[in-house]
């Protein structure tokens, strides 16, 4: 442990229950066009992709409140979305998505002020951390959500939907409950009993074929999901999904908000000379990765939790290992170190020879977070 890193897949510790809000912005792009033309507000409005064969081929983009009552939503076809809207005054117009992202950019910035950590999610959602300013304290914020809704409204002019939730699973699920314009707090006491009646393919990663294949096991509701037992879980879905199904129906999901450049990640593969078990020849090659790596992270400012490492198989099936490290980190010294100790460790459970190798470095901050985040974590809280 002398250069500070832990065992296999160290989880992160919650220390304290979260305080997460996911922000949705409201029918979107029927908005931001009603934003510039106000005269738009009270008729049908329809933003439509269209593909260009005929005047009226494409699939609706998205609609106002108004139109969705004439059963005009997101992915039907335009030509069903102009015989449903027959004698109305409905306005169809063409995706501007330069214009859309001006909009979301302006209110993105807003938000972020209002958050510990942020992340933008697509053009109209966003999720935001709030543990530290709010103290844990769901009251608070629902209190921030209402500040937050009230600058969005008066500088740029858009209503959004909120959830906020221990995590980023419930909280994105409760953003949906009270639209346009709402907001849903769901307390760590409710999460079950919130979750228990909805139907499985709100969980993110379910749709149709996996709900279809849910309800042949008896499993139509989350609580069924929760319910039902995870080995079989395992078995029927594998063992990833099936856990993650597993927990996800209980309401637990430890998904850090994070920065978009966050998430991703660095990483270099190359062949060998030859097909080999050679541990030397092994980290002649992934040290020059390292090389090429260090200088990118060198030139980005950035720190890496997160080491792995690729080996690709005689037989071309690729396989990785990563390890987890206490804290991020800019030092080669302990890339390298990290690198040889899953490739020996990798080396002793494979008898397979390989051809491939690669380094992959994730869990990526900037240096300057990473500065403000260790001045606050060190900061003693009792003076
Ligand atoms: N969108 C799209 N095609 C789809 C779904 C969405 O082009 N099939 C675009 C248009 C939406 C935007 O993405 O305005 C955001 O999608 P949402 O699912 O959040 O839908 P809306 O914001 O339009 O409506 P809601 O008020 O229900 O969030
Ligand atoms: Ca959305
Ligand atoms: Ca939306």
């Amino acid at each position: 442990m002398a250069h500070g890193f832990s065992a296999l897949n160290t989880e992160v510790t919650t220390l304290q229950t979260r305080v997460i809000i996911l922000v949705d912005l409201d029918y979107f792009f029927a908005q931001a066009e009603e934003l510039r033309n106000p005269a738009l507000k009270g008729k049908p409005v329809v933003v439509g992709m269209y593909s260009g064969r005929t005047a009226d081929s494409g699939a609706v983009s998205t609609s106002n409140y108004e139109a969705r009552k004439y059963g005009v939503k997101s992915g039907i076809p335009l030509f069903l979305a102009k015989k449903r809207l027959e004698g109305t005054e409905a306005v169809f117009l063409p995706v501007d998505y330069n214009y859309y992202e001006q909009i979301s950019g302006k209110i993105m910035q807003i938000l972020r002020e209002y958050a510990d950590g942020f992340e933008q999610v697509g053009i109209d959602e966003a999720y935001l951390d709030v543990t530290k300013r709010t103290g844990g304290d769901f009251e608070a914020a629902k209190t921030l959500v209402q500040e937050m809704k009230r600058a969005v409204k008066s500088q740029v002019g858009v209503t959004f939907s909120a959830g906020i939730a221990p995590n980023k699973l419930v909280a994105k699920i409760a953003s949906d409950v009270q639209k346009p314009d709402g907001v849903t707090a769901v307390l760590p006491s409710e999460v079950e009993r919130f979750l228990a009646p909805l139907p499985v393919d709100k969980l993110l990663g379910v749709g149709r074929k996996t709900s279809a294949k849910m309800a042949s096991l008896g499993i139509k509701t989350i609580g069924d999901l929760a319910r039902y037992d995870p080995q079989r879980l395992i078995e029927v879905f594998g063992k990833t999904l099936g856990a993650y199904f597993h927990n996800a129906a209980n309401g637990i999901d430890n998904e850090p908000v994070q920065e978009a450049g966050e998430a991703e990640s660095i990483s270099r593969i190359s062949t060998l000379k030859e097909d080999t078990r050679d541990i030397v020849a092994i980290i002649e090659k992934t040290g020059q990765q390292v090389e090429e790596i260090g200088k990118e992270i060198a030139q980005r400012g950035v720190r890496f939790k997160q080491v792995g490492i690729i080996a690709v198989m005689t037989d071309l099936t690729a396989k990785t290992r990563i390890q987890t490290l206490e804290q991020p980190t800019n030092d080669l010294e302990v890339l390298r170190k990290t690198v040889r100790e899953i490739f020996e460790k990798y080396l002793s459970e494979s008898q397979l020879e390989i051809r491939r190798v690669g380094v992959k470095i994730a869990q990526l901050t900037k240096e300057e977070t990473q500065q403000k985040q260790l001045t606050s974590f060190f900061q003693p809280s009792n003076v």
